[in-house]
């Protein structure tokens, strides 16, 4: 990788913009602390950035980030083992809610996926998203100034960002990496500022989405919505003479990480005090782990498994469910409605199906630590993913990184990206709960072999395509470019 990297930059440097930095610094009972956000993005690039050093530019939306950044809001990352630079640019409180929780969650989240939630468009809001996207902007000329660089732009908190800053630094080399679906032209056309979001997008010399459909479905928007020559055969768009290649790079883990990691003894070890805190002791266990977002269809999943514990009352008290679910962003109404949905139903299913100690389901409503996370994952005869719409969903793939055993069973909406990829699991349709209810007792009573065979394929398939492969990939691409 890092060679690679070199070859390919030939002396320039290598600017990764996010919203979400790869580290939060907080305090706690007055402990300085460096916290992992629970951001698919933000775990996935850090292992990139390691590897390739450069700059990192994001939110610095800890409250003790000031504390360790110098004057130029700079500091050396990781903490263990220093080898790149992340610099947060700072919001006001108006410009975060305006801008995050805002346009960005309230209007271009919902819009983006269907999951059946509306969109709220503010023009207060766009106002901060421009105003925020303009302050990234600056940020990142301060650091490249006229020399020739590469940028590599995240996600759809900063569409406006590849057109300011091919503006600001006519030689830098831009990629937007879409992490989220791209809906089709029906559903985009009803944002009032659509225009100006793709005049912003195709300010990049490349756009990346996880899959071909959501590249196919962004070209068609550009088409409906633009005065621009989609060039289908190329996968690009001409648009006032300059060219953007669309192109699927289906983001990953750090597969041989993972695998390391999950096998350490302090795994097991957690595994065992886990099996004892919860009294899962010789229980079948099923797990699910998820940013707490209504895009993940947390609601639907317990009501399958609701439906599951009326069809199979065999099952009860040899079975449980571990949901973790970490709170985000819950300045938006719309996430906090989802948390009281939660904690109902899991009180609701707990109290029509538990019986003395006994309780079917087991919530953890907090972050996690890793060799947590690893121990829930092996601990787990089967996962269950039933997003309603997600861009990849990496749970799914560690779920899997983690399975050195071979062992566990993947349960995975096909309305994920990662579906196109993983086709061992049992693809479910989270929409529909008594087929779901159904193929969580196929999970449960799958023979060992099959198990087995299913997940060695599923290995196979994330050590290979892994989130260096995803990296070198974009990388590759944009060294090609003139
Ligand atoms: P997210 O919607 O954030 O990502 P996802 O891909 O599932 O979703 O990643 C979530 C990450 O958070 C995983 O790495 C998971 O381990 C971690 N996590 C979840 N709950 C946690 C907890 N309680 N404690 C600790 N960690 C937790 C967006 C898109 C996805 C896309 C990614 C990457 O919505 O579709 O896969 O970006 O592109």
């Amino acid at each position: 990788m890092q060679q690679l990297i070199r070859r390919t930059l030939r002396g320039r440097k290598f600017i990764v913009v996010s919203n979400r930095e790869p580290y939060i610094h907080t305090r706690r009972d007055g402990r300085l602390e460096a916290l992992r956000p629970a951001s698919g993005m933000a775990l996935a690039l850090d292992p990139v950035m390691q590897a390739t050093g450069g700059l990192w530019v994001a939110h610095g939306s800890g409250d003790a980030d000031r504390e360790v950044a110098d004057g130029r809001g700079c500091l050396r990352l990781p903490p263990e083992k220093p080898s790149y630079t992340l610099k947060r640019v700072w919001l006001s409180k108006q410009q975060e809610e305006g801008y995050y929780y805002g346009f960005a969650n309230s209007a271009l989240w919902p819009l983006c996926h269907i999951a059946y939630r509306r969109p709220v468009f503010r023009q207060r809001d766009w106002e901060r998203y421009q105003e925020v996207n303009q302050l990234f902007a600056d940020a990142v000329a301060e650091e490249i100034g006229p020399e020739p660089a590469f940028v590599f732009v995240q996600d759809y908190h900063l569409a406006l960002l590849p057109r300011l800053l091919k503006e600001r630094c006519p030689r830098a080399t831009v990629a937007l990496f879409w992490h989220i679906p791209w809906p089709n032209p029906e559903v985009f056309r009803i944002c009032p500022w659509k225009t100006d979001l793709l005049h912003g997008l195709l300010g990049s010399d490349i756009l990346g989405f996880h899959i071909r459909y959501h590249c196919n479905n962004f070209i068609d928007t550009v088409d409906r919505e633009l005065e621009a020559r989609p060039d289908r055969e190329m996968t690009a768009i001409v648009y006032r003479g300059e060219t953007t290649k669309i192109r699927s790079f289906p983001i990953s883990v750090d597969f041989e990480a993972i695998d390391r990691e999950a096998g350490r003894r302090a795994v097991r070890l957690r595994m065992q005090e886990l099996r004892d805190q919860l009294g899962l002791q010789s229980q079948l266990v099923g797990v699910g782990i998820d940013r707490a977002d209504y895009t993940k269809g947390i609601p639907e999943r317990l009501r399958a498994l609701d439906r599951f514990l009326d069809l199979y009352p065999d099952y009860h008290g040899r079975f449980a469910f571990v949901q973790v679910a970490v709170p985000s962003r819950l300045h938006v109404e719309e996430y906090r409605r989802l948390n009281e949905e939660v904690d109902a139903l899991v009180e609701e299913i707990n109290w029509k199906h538990g019986a003395g100690a006994w309780k079917p389901i087991v919530y953890i409503n907090r972050h996690l630590d890793p060799v947590h996370l690893y121990a829930l994952y092996r601990l787990a005869r089967f996962c269950l993913v039933s997003s309603l719409h997600d861009g990849m969903n990496l749970v799914a793939k560690e779920f899997v990184a983690a399975r050195g055993d071979d062992g566990g069973v993947l349960l995975l909406s096909q309305f994920t990206g990662a579906a196109r990829e993983l086709r061992e699991a049992i693809v479910i349709n989270p929409y529909a709960i008594d087929c779901l209810a159904e193929q969580i007792a196929q999970a449960l009573a799958m023979d060992e072999r099959e198990m087995r065979t299913r997940m060695r394929r599923l290995r196979e398939t994330v050590r290979e395509r892994n989130v260096y492969k995803w990296a070198a990939d974009i990388i590759r691409k944009l060294g090609k470019l003139p």
